[in-house]
């Protein structure tokens, strides 16, 4: 509630009035309606969706200088305008948000206030190399991560599988194998989401929108049933969309990625966002030990005695080499 007084005060102060009755010729009337708390549910366009507390689902415009545009998961102060509609003069500070970089240079947030990050992955056809940029950008986000590989139905070597995700389990990172088609090996699930927001991400087609309606009969939902049984393709989810989970908390959909970029993070910091290879880090015989070739490599020698997954290395330097080195003149 504190954040909240603040960010009123921070609206107040930046419309120049001392408190008291806000002027409503200036937004043509909103200011009339009080103030209410609502968390973004998804924003497309100029479209923003507003969730209140109740339940209810309000279609708002946005006041124009907002330090922030608000994104899914967004808690904000609005207005009500009207039966289902609103205005949005705030966007409360953020505790978390996951990012990463767009088209064009730019950067986008794919959702905010977020407590755990659900990588998804299909059984069968685990894309390892994305599966460890998801964990390296959840460390630098300093959001837990739970890896889910779905698909678990239609897995026909599992001993292939468990190899793959061995490595996974002995850093520490819960691991769930689950049907969404069977409705299979949701209960652990479940528990892991309760109370808290999670951004389901993966690529494209692992089935992030089949798990979270196992949970939400949503209108979204059937609608993108009726798609894909009138042979319209898949509905591949184009925005990020946040849901109530049952029984409290939040879960957030999003749309597939091929490629996840890290934002922010120098060659350098790589390293250390895969937790495998922090206790070998510093041992290496060279201090600028590009961990490839040079001799006396701890991280080599790790993969050597089995310590560390080969894999793991593998994908850390692919991840240094597609991003750049610190700029030595910043
Ligand atoms: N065999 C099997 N198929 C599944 C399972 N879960 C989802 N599918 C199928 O996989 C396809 C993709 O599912 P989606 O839920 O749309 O995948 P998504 O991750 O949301 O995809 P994007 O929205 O494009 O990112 C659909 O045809 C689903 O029916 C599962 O557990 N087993
Ligand atoms: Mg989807
Ligand atoms: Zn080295």
């Amino acid at each position: 509630m504190r954040q909240v007084e603040r960010m009123r005060v921070a609206r107040v102060a930046r419309v120049g009035r001392q408190g008291g009755e806000p002027d409503p010729g200036e937004t043509g009337g909103a200011d009339s309606a009080p103030l209410e708390e609502g968390r973004v549910v998804s924003h497309f366009g100029l479209n923003v969706e507003v969730a209140d507390g109740s339940g209810g689902r309000f279609r708002c415009a946005v006041r124009e200088a907002l330090l922030e545009d608000p994104v899914c998961g967004d808690r904000v102060m609005w207005q009500r305008v009207g039966e289902d509609q609103g205005v949005i003069v705030a966007v409360c500070e953020r505790t978390s948000q996951l990012r990463r970089p767009g088209p064009y240079q730019r950067l986008l947030t794919v959702a905010a206030n977020v407590d755990r990050i659900v990588v998804v992955a299909a059984g069968g056809n685990l894309n390892a190399g994305l599966l460890d940029r998801y964990l390296a950008a959840a460390r630098k986000a300093e959001i837990a991560p739970l890896v889910v590989v779905n698909k678990w139905d239609q897995v026909t070597d599992p001993a292939a599988d468990e190899a793959e995700l061995a490595p996974y389990g002995r850093m520490g990172y819960p691991v769930f194998r689950v049907s969404a088609l069977l409705g299979q090996g949701l209960e652990p699930l479940e528990a892991a989401l309760q109370g808290v927001t999670s951004v389901f991400v993966g690529e494209s087609g692992v089935g992030k929108s089949s798990l979270i309606n196992c949970w939400i009969q949503d209108e979204v939902f059937r609608t993108a049933a009726i798609h894909a049984g009138s042979g319209q393709g898949r509905h591949a989810t184009t925005t990020a969309r946040l849901y109530r989970f049952p029984g409290g908390g939040w879960l957030i959909d999003s749309p597939g990625v091929r490629e996840f970029g890290l934002h922010g993070v120098t060659r350098e910091e790589v390293p250390g966002l895969f937790v495998d290879m922090r206790p070998h880090l510093g041992h290496c015989r060279f201090s600028d030990c590009r961990h490839l070739r040079e001799p006396g490599c701890a991280l080599r020698a790790a993969v050597e005695s089995g310590e560390v997954a080969a894999a793991r290395l593998a994908s850390m330097l692919r991840l240094m080499e597609s991003v750049a080195p610190k700029n030595p003149f910043m």
